[in-house]
Parts: structure tokens; C-alpha cells; sequence
């Protein structure tokens, strides 16, 4: 009884106030009338993790006791978004903080607006991460999310005359209350050096690696509750620290500057998160990333969530680790080395272990995304885990020998280790032989990463593939980012919803009704109405009334087509100037873009530049009579995208088909009821397919279409010429009327569309500008288009990460809830 966890506070506003006060006086050490905003935060955030601990304390205990298989999810990156809303709601806490902090003078809104959101990812793998722990708590289902601690988050971004600015992501800098560093816990992670072999004391012969430097991960423990279930799980991240050892010994050399460099040198493992995500750099330090925070977690979970008598044969019993990407496959040679070199296994009891454990899931389709390791750099830094690469390859190419006999060329294809441009090691091929299964992201992506990307593969282990369509957190995406929709929906169906998204179905019928139809868009409307506050506070932007609200949001890509979306705009625009539109004609609409460059990535930062030129000129000229507005506001992120996604009218899915692997912002917007303009690609296919062609405006050429043109030779200078619409648009632009003049300053990204165009946005112009006709005709019926909203909202419920989750018990990890 002693040892039990302390309780939680009690469950009411006095019991609230009472510990709030308390953290604000011994945790911050002041006094409420002294008290700071971000003093108040944090006695706030200390004071809702009190009435978790408890909960926490006994989910990790009941779940090591239980001896049940887990889940051990292994992602670089977890786009967390803030913490303390979601904190609320899964404890139902939020009208009793309100209250609470009410009776103190304070306002929770401001105080939850003092968080600076942990953007550990770039974008849609990372968020996916943070969704699928949200759902696995939820569902009660053990899991332990692993990852790294970037000191640096993804970058922030400025605007200075039009261009991205980089700014580094302070996210530590006022205080980082959802944490639990465990110093103590520290894990040794070694690197570099050579490896030799030596007899042990039963005469047998074995390989060791005498690695050459070290650094320490210190696990930094956050608690992902689940929905008003009691349940808390872990998500570790890791965070690199010099050893004592490392710098002792250059230290007592007296060589203090270079002993204090050599702690940098450490710390610099987890400093930064890449800002790429589409093509790997190959970068030294970011392999350090990768194979630091998997030997963390290993290590973490075989010392210390297995008993001390585990036997390590049953490993697969215990732990399935999932596989976001090829980022974490270091792990396969890790577990296979740490079976062999430290626990004393052979080879094949090494193997039988670790090709049961993993689960691998691709999340891309560019071939230029797929990482390659260079043998020489993973040599110099892994040198035992590239022998047992090599070695997993000759087992591997063994395998695919005897299956095709003779077939040496398909031998030499299938490879782990590729020969050109220099010899490295294709992480997706290595994934993909060591997983139980490897799956896609979306029904199409799953289908084109068979045929297209893994072949061989597919045909020599057909049962190996699936598909598991991703899907996003209700409780985040719904209930906390649209309170009023959720409201609507509550007072309609019940509360069932946010645990069983599919219950949304029950909506349908009230499509029809005029009252539902009436609080429905007026619960859109408050959703603008608070955009509107919030780009004007945090970016002095003023979104006009009523207009359609056509909402942009993702990374800067080219496949993605950012560019089409602007040459829509100044179409219309165009047409207004040369009078073949009235300004009357012109439906009220407001684009919003939200979307970051890779630092490195040119031409995306060349779109961002004439985005924001375009919109300047747009919203500046009158003769558009405030019609057509575009607004960019700086530094898309989870926190923004939590306020815009709910006001959207018109959902923008329109990459190349074929090139988006799923999309999540796709689903998040037809949940809050937009509208999607799109392609058929990714999940934007399963979108159409559930909410019917006539709620959805489909445009473009389909994958195979995009195929054939491929394959025929394509040249965007035929449509350019062959477009009269299209001309006029990209002449626009050439005539420097965006750019004060100067006819030059857009050549990169106009002269790439024009010559190249690799993802064909001139080809699918035309039917993109008439799809927008037939958005802008349902648009005109209000009535129309409402109902059309809910039908999007009734028949998306397929789109939970919760489903998402049932799919990869089922599917994949066959573990079960503990309940
Ligand atoms: C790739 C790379 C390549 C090496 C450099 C660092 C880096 C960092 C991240 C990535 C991941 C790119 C893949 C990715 O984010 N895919 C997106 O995954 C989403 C979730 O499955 C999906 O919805 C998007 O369609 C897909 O683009």
C-alpha cells in the first residue's frame, strides 16, 4: 500500500484551484498576483499531469504484470502539437480548469495559447505517428512510442519580401512541463571503431565490435493518455549526452577547448531534426539520428520492459516494432547483433528472432525518397552492422536464388546492396525482406508500391503485402479543433462518435433537415470567424467575410502542386484584367496557403516566393473589388492547422496522381466538412469512393493516364500553346506584372514548368480550372453545398486512426487490448 502511486487531485474545481495554486507556488515558486503567463501555463500543465500520474504509473505497471505482446512504434519524428489541450480532454478536464482558472482571474485560452508546440516532424509521417500513439492509448492498447528528442523542431518559418526565412524552433527554450527526463536511465550507444573475431570459452568463433567513440541517450518519458480511459501510455524520446568516459580522457590530456568540442560533437546527435523529407542527403550526422535513438530503444525495451529471466528466443512474443519508414531499419542488424555478440546466439537463432519482430510501413513513392546508405559511411560508423547487412544479403539473394533459378539478373536487381552510382545499402529492400509484413499507406499507394516499387518482391512473397489507409486522431482533429460542429453532432447522434467514428454515419439522414443544415453551417461560420482572429492577431492578415474559404495546406513540393493552385489564381485574375470575366463573376474566394520549403529545396522556395508576390498584387489591385484574396500566413504547424482546417470550405488534394502516398490533411478536412477539389491519388481515391462522385470534385488524369503520357513523352509546351486560358496566365507572370517589373525574377519556376513539368501540372489545368467551375456552381446553392458538407462529415468516419489501429492488430502486429 505504501508503495501505490500518490491519487490524483481531487475531481473539482476546488481541487483544481487548490493544486493549481500549490505548482504555482512550489513548482514555479510564486505568488498567483506575481505570476507570469507562462508561470501560469506551467503550474497549469503541472497540475493536469498530476491528475494523470496516478493512471500512468499503474497503465506501466498493469501492463508489465500482464506480460502481453506490445506495440514499439520507431519513428524519428512525432509532430506532437501542443500538449495541454489534448491533456484536458482525455481527462475531462476542461470546463473544470476553466472554471478553476476563472476563479483565479485567469483565462485558460490565454494560457493554453502560451504553448510552443513540440514540432518534432515535417509533416505527414511525423503527425501520422502522433495520431496512431493517440489512438493506441485510446484503444487500450500497450504500446511504447520511440523517438528523438530535437532539441530543434522543425524550423520556423518567416517571410522577408516574399522569401522563406529560416528561424530555429526554441521549443525548450520557456519550459517543457510534459516531460520526464531519467538521467539515470541513460543508455550507452556506440559508434565507429572495427570489429574482430575471437573463440569464446565453448571453442566456438565470434565476432565483436571494439567500437571508438561513445555517446549517452538520455530517455525523456511523455505521457500519451488516452480518451477518458484511464489508460497512459509512453512515448520516449532520446535525447544524446557526451559520456563521462569520452570526454574524461581528453580532459586529463589537458586539452579542455577541444574536451568541451568533443560534448558538442555528442550533444549535436540529437540537436536538430532534418528539414528534408523527400530527399535524403545521405548525411553522416543524420545516420548518427537514426541508429542512435534504435540502439536506445532496444536496448530500453529488452532491459527494461522484459523481466530479468526473459528468455530472448520468445522475443516476437513480447514486441512488435513498427517501422515508420526505412528511418529506424538500423534496428534489424542492432537486434541481430545484440542476439548474437552479447546473448550468445547463432546466427539462425538470431534470425528466427529478429524476422518476427519488425513491421515495416513506406510511406512514399518517389524513387529519389527511398534511402541509400553508402557502404563507406556505414562502414566507418556501423562497421559490425554492415557486416551483418552483408551477411543478411547473401542469406537474402540465396533465398531469391533457389526460388529462380539461373535468374541472375533478378538476383542482381533484388540486391540489398546496390552497386551504382556507388555501392550502398537500399534500406526499403532491407525492410522489406527482414518484416513480418510491409505495408502501404492508402488502397492505391499499397497497389502502385507492389507493382511499381517492390515487384520482385511482391511476386516472391505476395502474402507479405498490405494495405492499411491511414487516418487521423477524432479526438484532436474533431472534438478539440471544431467544438462547435462537435456540439452539433453530440446534441444529433450522442457522444459514441469520438471512440467510434464510424457512428458519424447516423448524420446522414439529417443532411436533409433544415435546422441541422442551419446550426451546421453556422457552426462553419464561428470556425471562420475564429480564423479570422487568429491571422489577425498572429499574422495581421484580414480574411474577408463570406467568401469561399479554398484551404491549401501541406509541405512545399512540387508533386504536390502548389503551382497549379497559383495558376488558377492568376487565371482568374487575368481574366478580370482582360475583361473576359466580370469582377461579378468571380465568386468570392479566399485562398489560404500554409506550407514549408525544405531549407534546401529551391524551386519549392521559388513557389513560395511567387506565392507571396501574386498574393500581394491580388489583394492590393481593385479592380478585383476584394473578390479574390490570398493569404499565406507564415509557419504552417499543427496549432494553425487545428483553426484553419475547421473554417475550410474547399479541401486542395490535387497532386500528380500516383505521387501523394496517402495524404492525413485530405481527411482531416472532409471530417470538418470541406469539400475536396482533387486527384485521384492516395487516399484522396478511398475520400471519393465513401462520400460519392457528386460530394467530391474529381479532376485530372489518373494514375494510369499519367503513365501512358509519361511513357509517350510528354511536353507542357503543347498545352502552354495549345491553352489560350493557360497562356494568358503564365504570360502574366512572365511580364513581370507580380514582380514590379522585372520579367526575370520567376524564370525558375515558370521555365521548369514550361520545359520539364515532371508532375504535369499544365496537363491537368484545364480540367482543374473546370472542376473549380462546377466547386463555384455548387458554391452558388448554399443549400447545396451544406449538404454536401455533411455528407462529407457523415461518411468519413472510415478516416479514425483508431480504424487505422484496428487495421494493424488485425493485419500486422496481432496483438491484443488489455482490458
Ligand atoms: C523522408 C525523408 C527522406 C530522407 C530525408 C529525411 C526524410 C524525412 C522524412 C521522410 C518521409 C517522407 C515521406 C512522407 O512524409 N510521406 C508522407 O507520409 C504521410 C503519412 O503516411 C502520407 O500521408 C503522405 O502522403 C506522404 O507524403
Amino acid at each position: 500500500l505504501a508503495t501505490a502511486p500518490v491519487g490524483a487531485p481531487p475531481f473539482s474545481v476546488d481541487g483544481f484551484v487548490k493544486e493549481f495554486i500549490h505548482e504555482l507556488n512550489t513548482n514555479q515558486g510564486v505568488a498567483l498576483s506575481r505570476s507570469s503567463v507562462n508561470d501560469q501555463y506551467l503550474a497549469l500543465a503541472s497540475t493536469v499531469k498530476n491528475y494523470l500520474m496516478a493512471r500512468w504509473l499503474e497503465t506501466g505497471r498493469k501492463t508489465r504484470d500482464a506480460k502481453v505482446k506490445a506495440v514499439g512504434y520507431l519513428s524519428a519524428e512525432y509532430l506532437l502539437g501542443r500538449q495541454l489541450g489534448n491533456a484536458l480532454l482525455a481527462t475531462d478536464l476542461n470546463d473544470i480548469a476553466k472554471k478553476g482558472l476563472e476563479l483565479c482571474g485567469l483565462d485558460l485560452v490565454t494560457l493554453r495559447n502560451q504553448e510552443v508546440e513540440p514540432g518534432l516532424g515535417n509533416g505527414g509521417l511525423g503527425r501520422l505517428a502522433a495520431c496512431f500513439i493517440d489512438s493506441l492509448a485510446t484503444m487500450d492498447v500497450p504500446c511504447i512510442g520511440y523517438g528523438i528528442r530535437y532539441e530543434y523542431g522543425i524550423f520556423r518559418q518567416t517571410f522577408v519580401d516574399g522569401r522563406q526565412v529560416e528561424q530555429p524552433d526554441t521549443w525548450l527554450a520557456l519550459g517543457s512541463p510534459w516531460e520526464f527526463p531519467h538521467p539515470e536511465a541513460s543508455v550507452q550507444v556506440n559508434f565507429g571503431g572495427r570489429t574482430e573475431t575471437y573463440t569464446d570459452a565453448d571453442g566456438t568463433e565470434r565476432t565483436r565490435w571494439v567500437p571508438e567513440w561513445n555517446v549517452l541517450g538520455v530517455p525523456y518519458n511523455y505521457m500519451v493518455p488516452g480518451y477518458l480511459n484511464g489508460r497512459v501510455n509512453t512515448l520516449r524520446l532520446w535525447s544524446a549526452q557526451a559520456t563521462k568516459a569520452f570526454d574524461l580522457a581528453i580532459f586529463n590530456a589537458g586539452d579542455y577547448a577541444q574536451a568541451v568540442r568533443a560534448q558538442t560533437f555528442a550533444e549535436n546527435i540529437s540537436k536538430v531534426l532534418y528539414p528534408e523529407d523527400s530527399t535524403p542527403q545521405g548525411k553522416e550526422l543524420r545516420l548518427q539520428q537514426q541508429y542512435f535513438f534504435v540502439a536506445c530503444s532496444l536496448r530500453d525495451f529488452i532491459e527494461n520492459e522484459l523481466e530479468d529471466d526473459f528468455d530472448l528466443h520468445d522475443l516476437d512474443q513480447r514486441i512488435i516494432f513498427q517501422l515508420n519508414d526505412t528511418h529506424p531499419v538500423i534496428a534489424v542488424p542492432e537486434l541481430m547483433r545484440i542476439l548474437m555478440d552479447e546473448k550468445g546466439f547463432s546466427w539462425d537463432e538470431a534470425w528466427e528472432v529478429t524476422s518476427k519482430c519488425f513491421a515495416y510501413t513506406c510511406h512514399t513513392l518517389l524513387p529519389e525518397a527511398l534511402e541509400v546508405w553508402s557502404t563507406d559511411l556505414l562502414g566507418r560508423l556501423l562497421p559490425r552492422h554492415l557486416e551483418i547487412i552483408y551477411a543478411i544479403n547473401e542469406q537474402f539473394l540465396a533465398e531469391v536464388r533457389e526460388a529462380y533459378p539461373g535468374d541472375e539478373l533478378r538476383a542482381r536487381r533484388m540486391s540489398i546492396i546496390a552497386e551504382f552510382p556507388e555501392r550502398g545499402v537500399r534500406m526499403a529492400y532491407l525492410s522489406t525482406y527482414a518484416a513480418t509484413k510491409v505495408n502501404g499507406v492508402a488502397a492505391l499507394h499499397s497497389q502502385l508500391l507492389r507493382d511499381k516499387v517492390l515487384p520482385d518482391f511482391s511476386e516472391l512473397w505476395p502474402d507479405k503485402f498490405t494495405n492499411v489507409t491511414n487516418g487521423v486522431t477524432p479526438r484532436r482533429f474533431v472534438k478539440m479543433a471544431n467544438p462547435k460542429l462537435s456540439e452539433l453532432i453530440n446534441d444529433t447522434i450522442g457522444a459514441g462518435w469520438v471512440t467510434d467514428l464510424e457512428r458519424l454515419k447516423e448524420l446522414e439522414p439529417f443532411a436533409e433537415d433544415p435546422e441541422f443544415r442551419e446550426r451546421f453551417a453556422e457552426a462553419k461560420a464561428w470556425n471562420k470567424r475564429r480564423l479570422t482572429q487568429v491571422l489577425r492577431n498572429r499574422d495581421g492578415i484580414d480574411l474577408p467575410d463570406g467568401h469561399l474559404l479554398d484551404v491549401m495546406v501541406k509541405r512545399l513540393h512540387e508533386y504536390k502542386r502548389q503551382s497549379l493552385k497559383l495558376l488558377h489564381i492568376v487565371s482568374l485574375y487575368e481574366q478580370v484584367l482582360s475583361g473576359k470575366l466580370t469582377v461579378d463573376q468571380v465568386t468570392p474566394r479566399t485562398v489560404v496557403f500554409g506550407a514549408k520549403a525544405a531549407p534546401g529545396y529551391k524551386m519549392a522556395k521559388d513557389t513560395i516566393h511567387l506565392i507571396n508576390k501574386v498574393a500581394e498584387v491580388v489583394n492590393a489591385d481593385p479592380k478585383l473589388e476584394g473578390r479574390l484574396k490570398v493569404a499565406f500566413p507564415a509557419n504552417y504547424n499543427v496549432t494553425l492547422a487545428e483553426k484553419l482546417i475547421p473554417a475550410a470550405d474547399l479541401s486542395e488534394q490535387i497532386s500528380l496522381a500516383g505521387m501523394e502516398a496517402s495524404g492525413t490533411g485530405n481527411m482531416k478536412c472532409a471530417l470538418n466538412g470541406a469539400l475536396t477539389i482533387g486527384t485521384d491519388d492516395g487516399a484522396n481515391v478511398e475520400i471519393r469512393e465513401l462520400v460519392g462522385d457528386k460530394h467530391f470534385f474529381l479532376f485530372g488524369m489518373s494514375e494510369p493516364e499519367v503513365a501512358d503520357l509519361g511513357a509517350k513523352g510528354y511536353s507542357p509546351g503543347a498545352y502552354y500553346e495549345g491553352n489560350a486560358q493557360l497562356k494568358a496566365a503564365i504570360d502574366l507572370i512572365l511580364s513581370g506584372h507580380f514582380s514590379g517589373g522585372d520579367q526575370h525574377l520567376f524564370d525558375s519556376v515558370v521555365y521548369n514548368l514550361l520545359h520539364s513539368d515532371r508532375f504535369m501540372a499544365l496537363a491537368d489545368f484545364q480540367s482543374y480550372v473546370d472542376a473549380q467551375a462546377r466547386v463555384e456552381e455548387r458554391y452558388a446553392d448554399r443549400d447545396a453545398w451544406t449538404r454536401s458538407a455533411i455528407l462529407n462529415v457523415a461518411r468519413t468516419g472510415f478516416f479514425s486512426s483508431d480504424r487505422s489501429m484496428r487495421d494493424y492488430i488485425q493485419r500486422i502486429w496481432h496483438t491484443q487490448p488489455m482490458l
